[in-house]
């Protein structure tokens, strides 16, 4: 079904949609090349929410795509939603085959694009690098599958497993390349989660700076678009003038029934969560990022927000910075973790282990 040619277009389709990782969100960032008669005649990135799907990005590029194929990552639009469906725009443009790598989990696609363009009369094949294109949005098609975007916890430790020292002093246990990382992973994230303890801590901003960012245009172009703070704050706590109240990034904060609204917090977007055994509910969180369209959650948090995510059974992943440095204290683990016994111990699959500047970078899957 698929030839050497299909599978290289694909590829260059894959890291078209890469382009808009940083961007695209909610929408999923979607890659697609048009070729004709070997030949690549256009190429698109899904824009900005609001703006152009890759397909439209793509035939405007080519003008006249007639008699072309067309390689796109994702299954093609066949809903009105913010843009046009970008099946019709194919059909439109004389396109006579598509080859998509996976179907659209969106429920109001989910197929419907592929068969609106069979209907027409234009070959469809799907799956071509399938398992390739769903590591390119993972976010979104978690929120579409299960209602609740992918989750992952970023930890910063010492050789010796410390998070801060006992006065809670911890600012910066790695070095500046992994500090850039965590940029990266900030401005690919739709939410940023941490709890009232690590605003009063840290008085953590929490937020994409541009100028730690690479040099890439497109990761300088991330810096424009913040993602949400969210503050796990029972009782609305986080204090006037905090930099988490910063007006560069919108902010969210979540409390329990009861909370007292301090004046300065007033005009803060705020959200009432129910209280589980442990603490916040957090499942109904991850329900409320998902009702805002949030695809990639990074958790910024101490040991006990991330210790409790993890035991809940919401963490996907969790990336890990080891710096070669000791620091001795015996407070502050990684993940707080009640347990007693070696038969309770928590298993984590190494999914990525590499050298970030001269520190170390973990990437654990919970089993
Ligand atoms: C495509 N090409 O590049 C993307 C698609 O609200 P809208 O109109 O922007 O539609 C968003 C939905 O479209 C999104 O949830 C997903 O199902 C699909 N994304 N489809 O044909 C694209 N980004
Ligand atoms: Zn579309």
């Amino acid at each position: 079904m698929f030839s050497p040619l299909d599978t290289r277009m694909m590829a260059r389709a894959l890291q078209l949609a890469r382009r808009g990782r940083f961007r695209a969100a909610p929408n999923p960032h979607v890659g697609c090349v048009l070729v004709r008669e070997g030949a690549v005649i256009g190429e698109g990135t899904t824009q900005p929410a609001g703006g152009h799907h890759a397909e439209v990005e793509a035939l405007a590029m080519a003008g006249d795509a007639r008699g072309a194929t067309a390689y796109v990552t994702l299954e093609p639009c066949s809903h009105h939603g913010k843009t046009g469906p970008c099946a019709e725009a194919l059909i439109a443009a004389g396109v006579v085959r598509v080859v998509a790598a996976m179907e659209d989990p969106n429920p109001r696609v989910a197929g419907g694009g592929l068969s609106k363009l069979r209907e027409a009369g234009i070959a469809v094949d799907c799956g071509l690098l399938q398992s390739e294109a769903e590591e390119v949005i993972p976010g979104f098609i978690a929120r579409m599958r299960r209602g609740r975007g992918r989750v992952r916890a970023k930890l910063a430790m010492s050789l010796d497993g410390r998070t801060a020292m006992a006065s809670g002093e911890s600012q910066w246990i790695t070095g500046p390349a992994a500090r850039q990382d965590v940029q990266r992973l900030r401005a690919a994230s739709c939410a940023i989660v941490t709890g009232v303890g690590t605003v009063l801590a840290d008085n953590c901003s929490l937020t994409v700076r541009r100028e730690q960012l690479d040099a890439s245009s497109l990761a300088q172009e991330a810096g424009q678009r913040q993602p949400l703070r969210v503050v796990l704050d029972s009782a609305l706590q986080t204090p006037a003038g905090a930099n988490i109240l910063s007006a560069d990034a919108p902010t969210l904060l979540c409390h329990t029934a009861g909370a007292g609204v301090e004046s300065h917090l007033l005009p803060v977007d705020r959200a009432e969560l129910p209280v589980a055994a442990t603490g916040m509910d957090l499942s109904a969180l991850m329900s409320l990022l998902a009702t805002r369209q949030c695809n990639e959650i990074l958790v910024e948090s101490g040991p006990r927000l991330a210790g409790a995510m993890l035991q809940a059974g919401l963490l996907d992943e969790l990336i890990v910075y080891m710096a070669p440095v000791l620091m001795g204290s015996s407070a502050n683990p990684l993940l707080h973790l009640p347990l007693d016994s070696m038969a309770q111990k928590v298993a984590l699959k190494v999914v990525d282990v590499r050298q970030v500047g001269s520190d170390w970078r973990f990437t654990l899957a919970p089993e």
